[in-house]
């Protein structure tokens, strides 16, 4: 049975692999749905359109998959993009050329969310590797919608408030942490892959020769786009080599077996603009403690990383 996608990105190198990963594993991905986050705005669109051209080039049948421009501001607070870590253009040595404005979409995110949820009502799986401001604007207007969407797949938040963009949080969560709320509390079916997950399983010195020596076109561009991550990651973030934190989401999303750990949990966003905004609360306590909220997530505490390494030599040798 074919399964029906929506990716929705802040374009950087992590969303396009995700997206290859995607279509290389023959799923259909029936909207890219870009929101504010990693990169200017623009060079997010601009990122999205040069990924389908390239694939267009390639021999890959994108069909009438588009780029849907969405959410620009957040729902509200203020916010800072991250070139320091991403680069200018979001994908490291790759020159960003956008020659076919005909793959924009006309219609906007949310609308096409909403859209797509009816087509294909109950099969329908998003995969939300960006701030959640599209996915709450959809919800809020039509919170039907929760009931639609089969399985909301979040890269987002942290287990041990191990944060990135501040000590205490991730990204994703901070930059709208009052869409992640909206959405964590909606009750969408959701598959959640917080940060320590792509810390714990960054990409090591071995796996990386691998991986950028496979011949392959895409074995290539992954050296090339993942230059300037893998740089910031190890020198500012004292990784020991590039996260996927996008990509590890998108390999559970296509097979489950990939993650080890997955434990039902409630999880909650601190939305103050304080020192922890964004900050992510799992509530751990064994189910029966009087305190314990009921869980709205399935929670991904740590994956198996030689079998998501294979995951990313499969993808890497399609083209
Ligand atoms: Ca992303």
């Amino acid at each position: 049975m074919s399964r029906h996608f929506i990716i929705d990105c802040d374009t950087a190198e992590d969303d396009v692999l995700s997206l290859i990963s995607l279509l290389a594993h023959g799923i259909s991905v029936h909207a890219l749905t870009v929101v504010e986050g990693n990169i200017e705005y623009e060079n997010e669109m601009k990122g999205a359109l040069w990924a389908l051209e390239y694939l267009r080039e390639n021999g890959v049948q994108i069909g009438d998959l588009k780029v849907y421009p969405g959410a620009r501001r957040l729902l509200s607070k203020d916010f800072r993009t991250a070139e320091f870590v991403h680069g200018e253009t979001g994908l490291g040595e790759i020159e960003v050329n956008v020659k076919d404005y005909s793959l924009l979409a006309k219609e906007d995110a949310s609308s096409e969310i909403i859209r797509l949820s009816k087509e294909y009502e109950g099969s329908l799986e998003f995969l939300a590797i960006s701030p959640l401001t599209n996915l709450a604007l959809a919800y809020l207007r039509d919170p039907e919608i929760t009931k639609r969407i089969k399985t909301v797949y979040i890269m987002g938040g942290t287990i041990y408030a191990r944060g990135n963009i501040t000590p205490v949080a991730e990204f994703n969560f901070w930059v709208d942490p009052d869409a992640a709320k909206l959405v964590l509390n909606a009750g969408f079916n959701i598959v959640m892959v917080p940060w320590e997950v792509a810390v714990n399983n960054a990409i090591d010195m071995v796996s990386f020769m691998k991986l950028t020596s496979l011949k392959t076109k895409l074995s290539s561009l992954y050296a090339k786009m993942y230059s300037h991550y893998r740089k910031a990651s190890m020198n500012m973030q004292r990784m020991r080599g590039n996260p996927h934190p996008d990509v590890i989401t998108t390999a559970i999303a296509i097979d489950p077996s990939i993650a080890k750990v997955i434990k039902e949990e409630n999880v909650d966003v601190e939305t103050c603009d304080c020192q922890s905004r964004g900050l992510t609360i799992i509530d751990y306590i064994d189910p029966g403690h009087v305190i314990t909220k009921k869980p709205n997530a399935k929670i991904v505490y740590d994956i198996d990383y030689e079998k998501f390494v294979q995951f990313l030599t499969k993808v890497l040798t399609w083209f």
